[in-house]
């Protein structure tokens, strides 16, 4: 047999057999284990469309045909059929291949993804334009069940359905989020997979397709027919007829066969179709099937046990926010968490067992998550919603409209701040102090260490108005911040320059100031603290007691801390650095190697910071 890398592909595939596209996807199931546990990555929900992906490539003509992936962590199986086979040894590696869809990576990638539930919106504007030039090609979404909680699917669905425009929709449906996915919606798909008539589709559809020729008007018509009996005996698959869609299924997507006549039939059919695909997150691999949560999105493990390796070496931020919040809601029972399906990620996992009532996962809907805490503030409560710095993106007119103009005490605790590492530019959480700064009524707290954050989520419930926490992904820092929140903490003073460094950047800072203390040049640090409102007073004191302040943070420079504090000082003769991450989008890599190629590690900032003294002299 041969290696995946020999392949050429999508063409080999033009001709193999139902046979060999199975024994394919055991291949690439293999592959894909071996390769997954050496970098990390998202296995599961790659292991669960290995054959509908190999269906996709062999029915439809890709690169003319477009598949837009929706998040498009699921597109390994897409790139090993790309002809990226050979790359998986630097999956998600500095400098090499990326794990999610990159258009510069190659012409089959139609679109970067990263943030859920877009992939209809693409493909209907895509299927717009093609109309518009007078273009014929396929343009197919592949959108989870999770992915279908998120408000974008439906204003697409809403507009596609009534365009009448041709374009497929794949419901690829596992039941599950990252977690087991919540909702009305998904409910509703659950009943329509455990139906007995999915069963009775796949029997009719077989024996159907085993009469008609291959494709063409009387297979198509055959279809069609299939659909509306069982549509018919099935009110419930009505819900996505009523919008403007046909809809197939649901079909079992771990079926090659029944995939690719599927596919056939329906990809010339005029208007918008939509196929629910059934598959199992994490198929093929025991213990990414027994826990597909944990294998979304894992570290290197041992393939033998599934067990992590290099684990990691201590609590992480998500972990003492979750914690803490569940022993402040033991003496407050006002207190309510709030999660746009990332209940775990975001260390609440603890809360919600144990406070099920307090607890709300409202499905990959951020947007929502703030308008619904803000509603739940009005009423009393104390609302902590806890979420990716990159998601809450999705909240920004909420947050502006229903929160801040309204001044209600929602608090949200912001994870993932900062750089993320392998997940890349559309996971960086670089520009939450920028789209925060500007809002009023809005305070923002960073905090340094483990002791910081408990102290600042103390802080902020003391606190009439919303109020952002943001702290970065990874294990905690432990500084010793302990003194009493009420403004920025000066740890250390210096004549020739004072560091005002944000958050967990403190530890790079004290370096940089002993290494600077090294050099000769008197460096203080000031842990900045409450990044707003900012500490103008002592910001003024450190700029009277020294030649440079210099700003470090974790966020993009622009409309950043430093670019604030710069404002603050415009009218005094202060002179003032601003170091944080450029106007350019971050790749992946990690942690310590982007800080090091952004200069923002510690001999990094030491250096620039003597640059800046000399060129100044
Ligand atoms: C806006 C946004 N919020 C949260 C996430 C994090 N996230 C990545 S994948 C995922 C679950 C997607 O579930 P589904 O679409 O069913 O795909 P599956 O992994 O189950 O195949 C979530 C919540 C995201 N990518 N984008």
């Amino acid at each position: 047999m041969k290696k995946l890398t020999e392949y050429t592909f999508p063409q080999d595939l033009k001709n193999m057999s139902i046979k060999d596209m199975e024994l394919l996807s055991y291949q690439i199931r293999e592959f894909l284990v071996d390769k997954v546990s050496k970098t990390g990555g998202h296995l599961a929900s790659n292991l669960g469309v290995v054959e509908l992906t190999v269906a996709l490539h062999r029915v439809f003509d890709t690169p003319e045909d477009k598949l837009i992936w929706d998040v498009g962590h699921q597109t390994y199986v897409h790139k090993i059929l790309t002809g990226r086979a050979d790359e998986f040894t630097t999956l998600r590696q500095f400098g090499g291949m990326s794990g999610f869809p990159k258009v510069k990576e190659s012409p089959y990638d139609v679109f970067d993804t990263g943030h859920s539930s877009t992939s209809i919106s693409i493909a209907a504007g895509i299927a717009a334009a093609r109309d518009l030039a007078g273009e014929k090609h396929h343009v197919a979404a592949i959108i989870g069940d999770g992915s279908l909680t998120g408000g974008i699917a439906y204003e697409a669905l809403n507009n596609v359905g009534d365009s009448h425009s041709d374009m497929i929709v794949i419901l690829n449906d596992n039941g599950m989020s990252i977690e087991p996915n919540t909702g009305s919606m998904p409910a509703h798909l659950s009943k329509l997979r455990s139906s007995e008539k999915y069963a009775d589709f796949k029997k009719k559809l077989k024996n159907t397709v085993g009469r008609i020729p291959a494709v063409g008007d009387a297979a198509v018509n055959g279809l069609i027919h299939i659909r509306d009996t069982v549509k018919y005996a099935m009110l419930e698959g009505a819900l996505f007829e009523s919008l403007g869609f046909k809809y197939f299924g649901p079909i079992d997507g771990h079926n090659i066969e029944e995939l690719t006549e599927t596919l056939e039939m329906v990809k010339d059919l005029s208007g918008p179709v939509l196929v629910h695909v059934v598959t199992q997150k994490g198929k093929g691999y025991k213990n990414a099937e027994n826990n597909p949560s944990k294998f979304h999105g894992t570290g290197p493990f041992d393939p033998s046990t599934g067990a992590a390796l290099g684990k990691s070496k201590g609590e992480s931020y998500s972990a003492v926010f979750g914690n803490k919040l569940s022993e402040m809601a033991e003496t407050n029972d006002k207190i309510v968490a709030i999660s746009a399906a990332m209940l775990d990620g975001t260390g609440l996992g603890g809360f919600a067992k144990k406070y099920p009532d307090r607890t709300f996962d409202v499905g990959i809907a951020e947007g929502h998550a703030v308008t619904f805490a803000a509603g739940m503030a009005t009423k009393g409560f104390r609302p902590v919603f806890a979420v990716y710095s990159t998601f809450l993106q999705r909240g920004y007119d909420q947050i502006v409209e229903d929160v801040c103009l309204q001044n209600l005490p929602v608090i949200f605790g912001i994870d993932r701040a900062g750089i993320v590492g392998a997940d890349g530019e559309t996971h960086h959480g670089i520009f939450d102090i920028s789209y925060l700064n500007h809002i009023p009524n809005m305070t923002i707290l960073a905090p340094a260490d483990a002791d910081e954050l408990e102290m600042m989520m103390e802080y902020a419930m003391t606190l009439d108005g919303p109020c952002s926490i943001r702290y970065p992904r990874g294990v905690v820092h432990k500084l010793n911040m302990t003194s009493e929140i009420n403004g920025s903490l000066t740890l250390k003073e210096g004549t020739d320059v004072e560091i005002w460094s944000v958050g967990t950047m403190l530890e790079t800072s004290l370096n940089v100031a002993e290494k600077l203390n090294e050099k000769g040049i008197s460096a203080g640090v000031v842990n900045a603290r409450i990044l707003k409102p900012l500490d103008i007073n002592e910001l003024k004191k450190s700029a009277e007691r020294t030649k440079l302040i210099v700003t470090v943070e974790d966020n993009v420079i622009s409309g950043g801390f430093g670019q604030e504090a710069a404002a603050v000082l415009s009218d005094d003769d202060v002179r003032i650095l601003n170091l944080g991450w450029p106007d350019t989008f971050i790749e992946h890599g990690t942690t310590a190697e982007l800080y090091d190629k952004f200069g923002l590690d510690a001999d990094s900032i030491t250096e620039r910071i003597c640059d800046y003294i000399e060129k100044q002299t």
